[in-house]
């Protein structure tokens, strides 16, 4: 069965490719501050991609220290724990905290701690005098953002009011509900302010992490759709502009490598829990289940197909200009679909592979119709053929859907 095996290489080489990514990026460390019960957790688990607060996740790397950290995901957290109790233990905690600081530093830019949120739960109304002394302290070593956690109403604008005219030398005070609050059986709170803790976030990082910490961030899907649209815009112009040469149809298995690459890339800004099932349904829908697995053949003989006026195969080339709207439109319906999984992911609901499978399928063909190629008027004639093929191609498609239900 070589077309099997054909179409497992490419999921195959989807998944490594992008683990290996994933390896290559800058790492973001982030400390996480703050008294046990004020929301750190919960905080962490909101911000962040699965769950990484959750129990069992982490090691202890001094007695008051976790470090929480998963090989899917380019970030490392450092979590505290008994800044609440008295104060030999507060003061233990600190000294844990300024070693480990220093310890990171010494090991170079990837291993150092980039930014600390600290901590404090907002219905507390109060900072006491050793948070405070803390987070002076904290801001000598790195850059600190205050995150009033549990923000409910006026007391705690008062709070961040309050905090404010201390004039400490943070990056700012962020007022923030991680999860929405549950107030009475007919009124909830509705999370809010983590928008606004990655906008400061970004602002405050070094830019050789910002690529880790929007893989790793979970409360802003569009910033991550936006950076990957951008990056694959400008990797599609490189690649098939000026200096492009044209590849005749048979050859068009020589894109798929570059396609498995930009399928990587996206997959590794983007930043998602995507499992070989996952990759397989988004091949499936590229490469069609049934006949032909090759996602070179398919560029060939259904992709083309599609555009109107990039010509018929006899004969043909792939122009620049073709070879750009194929791959635009893959990586574009990639992004869409794997905003639509990430949402999902947010909530907690694992994707319908049958459903992501469809949706690729659907999003592809719109944009391949749409990604109008300069014409010619004797590809104009063309187009009212290739309209036609799209047409039985969209009744193929309806027919297998059926089969398969
Ligand atoms: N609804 C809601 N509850 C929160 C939030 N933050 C903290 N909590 C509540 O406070 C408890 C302690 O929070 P947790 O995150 O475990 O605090 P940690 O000890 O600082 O990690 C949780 O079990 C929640 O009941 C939030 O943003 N929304
Ligand atoms: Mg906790």
């Amino acid at each position: 069965m070589k077309k099997t095996t054909d179409h497992l290489n490419i999921v195959e080489e989807v998944l490594n490719k992008t683990k290996e990514e994933i390896a290559n990026i800058h790492p973001v460390n982030i400390l996480v501050a703050g008294k046990t019960g004020v929301g750190k957790s919960t905080l962490i688990n909101n911000l962040f991609r699965e769950n990484l607060a959750a129990t069992g996740i982490g090691k202890p790397i001094t007695e008051h220290l976790r470090k929480i950290s998963k090989e899917s995901i380019p970030l490392v957290l450092y979590d505290t724990k008994g800044l609440e109790l008295e104060s030999a233990t507060q003061t233990a905690v600190k000294k844990e905290i300024f070693d480990t600081l220093q310890k990171q530093a010494s090991l170079g830019e990837e291993e150092a701690i980039h930014i600390a949120y600290y901590c404090i739960n907002a219905n507390s109304s109060r900072i006491e005098q050793m948070e405070i002394e803390m987070i002076k302290a904290l801001s000598e070593k790195l850059p600190v953002i205050i995150v009033l956690t549990q923000s409910i109403g006026e007391p705690a604008l008062a709070l961040k009011a309050y905090i404010e005219d201390l004039n400490l030398s943070v990056q700012g005070i962020i007022n923030v509900m991680a999860a929405p609050f549950v107030i009475t059986a007919d009124y909830t709170i509705p999370a809010y302010g983590l928008k606004e803790l990655i906008e400061l976030t970004f602002a405050v990082l070094p830019e050789a992490t910002h690529q880790a910490f929007n893989n790793a961030q979970q409360a802003d899907i569009q910033r991550k759709v936006q950076s990957a649209r951008s990056w694959a815009t400008k990797y599609i112009a490189t690649s098939f502009g000026v200096g492009f040469a044209p590849i005749p149809f048979s050859d068009a298995s020589v894109l798929v490598p570059m396609q498995i690459g930009l399928l990587a890339h996206i997959t590794a800004i983007f930043g998602i829990s995507i499992d070989k099932a996952t990759v397989a349904s988004i091949v499936a829908a590229v490469g069609g289940t049934g006949g032909a697995t090759y996602l070179g053949r398919y560029i060939v003989s259904n992709m083309i197909k599609l555009i109107p006026g990039a010509g018929t195969i006899a004969g043909g080339v792939i122009s620049g200009a073709t070879a750009s709207v194929m791959t635009s439109a893959l990586a574009m319906s990639y992004i869409e679909v794997l905003s639509i999984i990430a949402k999902g992911e947010k909530e907690g609901k694992y994707p319908d592979l049958k459903n992501i499978e469809f949706l690729m399928r659907e999003k592809l063909e719109e944009r391949l119709k749409k990604g109008k190629i300069s014409k010619s008027n004797e590809e104009l004639m063309e187009e009212s053929k290739t309209e036609k093929t799209s047409e039985n191609k969209r009744k193929w498609w309806q027919r297998k859907r059926q089969d398969k239900e």
